[in-house]
C-alpha cells in the first residue's frame, strides 16, 4: 500500500517576514515588487492571510494591491505592509524545513521552495502516517516558528489536494476508500493540467465539476475530449501512479524583472537580459549543480501577452558565454518582425536554465 504525503508551507514568504519582524504581527503583508505609491509595475509574490482578506494574492499586479490597501485604509483598517523579497532568507528557511522532513522520510521530492512530497508507505498504516505528519508540523513550529499544511493520501495527486484542503495549519488524511468522495469536494481547476482554457472547453461540453467527470465512463470521456479523456477519467477519481522524483531534474534557476516602462529599445531590453543572465549564472555557480542543458526566456508584452522560448543544447554546459549567447539568440526575434510583427513594447523579461545536473 502506498502512503504519500505532501507538505506546503502557509503563505511562505510572508510568514517568514512576519516571523523575522515581530512588529508586523497581525498586520496584512504583501511580499513582492515595490508598489511605488501605486505606480509600481511588478506583481505580488505572496500575501499573508490578513492581506488575502483584502483580496490580495500571488501574481496580482502590485499596483492593484496598493489600491486595495488604500481602500482598506479609508475604511479604517490597517494598511498593507509591502516588502521586497529576501530570496536568500526564504531559501535558507526552505532548506531547514526540507531537512526536518528528511529526518522523517527517506524518499523526498522537493517540488518547490515551500513544498515537498514524501513517502510514508513504510509506516504501514494511515494512522501512523498521520502521527508523523503531526510530528513534522510540531517540529517546524518549534524550530522555525512557521506553520505548514500537510495532506496524506494513497498518491501524489490526492496528497497535494489534501494539503490544500484545510489551509493554513491543516492536516488532512484521505483514506483509499474516501478518495472518490474527497475528489468531489475539490474544484475541477485543482486537477493538474486543467487551466482556464481546458476548463472552458470542458464547460462547453457540459463538464463543470469533478462530479460531471466522474459521471462519465472512459469511452464517453474520450469521445467528448479526445486523448485527454483517459487522463481526466483517472484524475477525477483520484487515481495517480506518478512516482516521487527524488533528484528533481526538472529543477530550474530563473529570474525575471518588469521594466520601468514598456519599451522596444534594444539597448534597454538587452541590458536587462544581461543583468538577469548574470543573476541566474551567479545562482547557478553557487548551487550544487555543475551543468545545465536547457536555456529559456520569457517575454511579456504590454497588455500582458506572454511568450516563452526554450533551447535545449546538444550537450550540457556550464559556459557563461554560451549561455548569454543562447539567451540573446532567443530574445532578438522579439525585437523585430520575426516574433513581434506588430512591434509591441515589452514589459517584462525572464530567463531560466533547466535540466540541471
Ligand atoms: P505557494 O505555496 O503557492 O503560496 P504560499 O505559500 O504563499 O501560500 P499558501 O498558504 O496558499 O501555500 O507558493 C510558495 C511561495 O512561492 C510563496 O510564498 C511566494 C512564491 N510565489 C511567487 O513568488 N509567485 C507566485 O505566483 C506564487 C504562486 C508563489
Ligand atoms: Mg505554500
Amino acid at each position: 500500500m502506498r502512503i504519500i504525503a505532501h507538505i506546503d508551507m502557509d503563505a511562505f514568504f510572508a510568514s517568514v517576514e512576519e516571523r523575522n519582524k515581530p512588529r508586523l504581527n497581525g498586520l496584512p503583508i504583501a511580499v513582492g515588487s515595490d508598489p511605488q505609491d501605486g505606480k509600481g509595475r511588478g506583481v505580488v509574490s505572496t500575501a499573508n492571510y490578513a492581506a488575502r482578506e483584502y483580496g490580495i494574492h500571488s501574481a496580482l499586479p502590485i499596483s492593484t494591491a496598493w489600491f486595495l490597501s488604500e481602500e482598506a485604509r479609508k475604511c479604517g483598517k490597517p494598511g498593507v505592509v509591502f516588502i521586497t523579497p529576501n530570496m536568500h532568507e526564504y531559501e535558507e528557511t526552505s532548506a531547514k524545513i526540507m531537512e526536518i522532513v528528511r529526518s522523517y522520510a527517506n524518499v523526498v521530492e522537493e517540488a518547490s521552495i515551500d513544498e515537498a512530497y514524501f513517502d510514508l508507505s513504510k509506516t504501514g498504516s494511515f494512522a501512523k502516517a498521520q502521527k508523523i505528519g503531526e510530528a513534522i508540523k510540531k517540529e517546524i513550529g518549534k524550530k522555525e516558528a512557521l506553520t505548514a499544511s500537510i495532506g496524506i493520501g494513497p498518491n501524489k495527486l490526492v496528497a497535494k489536494l489534501a494539503s490544500d484542503f484545510q489551509k493554513p495549519d491543516g492536516l488532512t488524511v484521505v483514506l483509499p476508500k474516501e478518495v472518490r468522495a474527497f475528489m468531489l469536494k475539490n474544484k475541477l481547476r485543482k486537477i493538474p493540467g486543467i487551466g482556464p482554457k481546458t476548463a472552458d472547453e470542458l464547460l462547453e461540453r457540459g463538464i463543470g465539476t469533478i462530479a460531471d467527470l466522474q459521471a462519465l465512463d472512459r469511452f464517453e470521456l474520450e469521445l467528448a475530449v479526445g486523448k485527454q479523456g483517459l487522463y481526466l477519467y483517472e484524475k477525477a477519481r483520484g487515481m495517480d501512479e506518478a512516482p516521487l522524483i527524488e533528484e528533481w531534474i526538472a529543477k530550474s534557476i530563473s529570474e525575471q524583472e518588469t521594466l520601468q516602462h514598456d519599451t522596444l529599445v534594444g539597448e534597454t531590453i538587452i541590458g536587462l537580459l544581461r543583468k538577469l543572465s548574470g543573476q541566474v549564472y551567479a545562482r547557478f555557480t553557487q548551487s550544487d549543480f555543475v551543468t545545465f542543458k536547457t536555456v529559456g526566456i520569457t517575454v511579456r508584452f504590454e497588455g500582458f501577452e506572454t511568450k516563452t522560448r526554450v533551447k535545449t543544447l546538444p550537450v550540457a554546459t556550464n559556459d557563461r558565454t554560451q549561455f548569454e549567447f543562447e539567451t540573446l539568440k532567443l530574445l532578438l526575434p522579439f525585437l523585430d518582425a520575426r516574433e513581434n510583427p506588430k512591434r509591441k513594447a515589452i514589459r517584462l523579461i525572464g530567463i531560466k536554465i533547466e535540466k540541471l545536473e
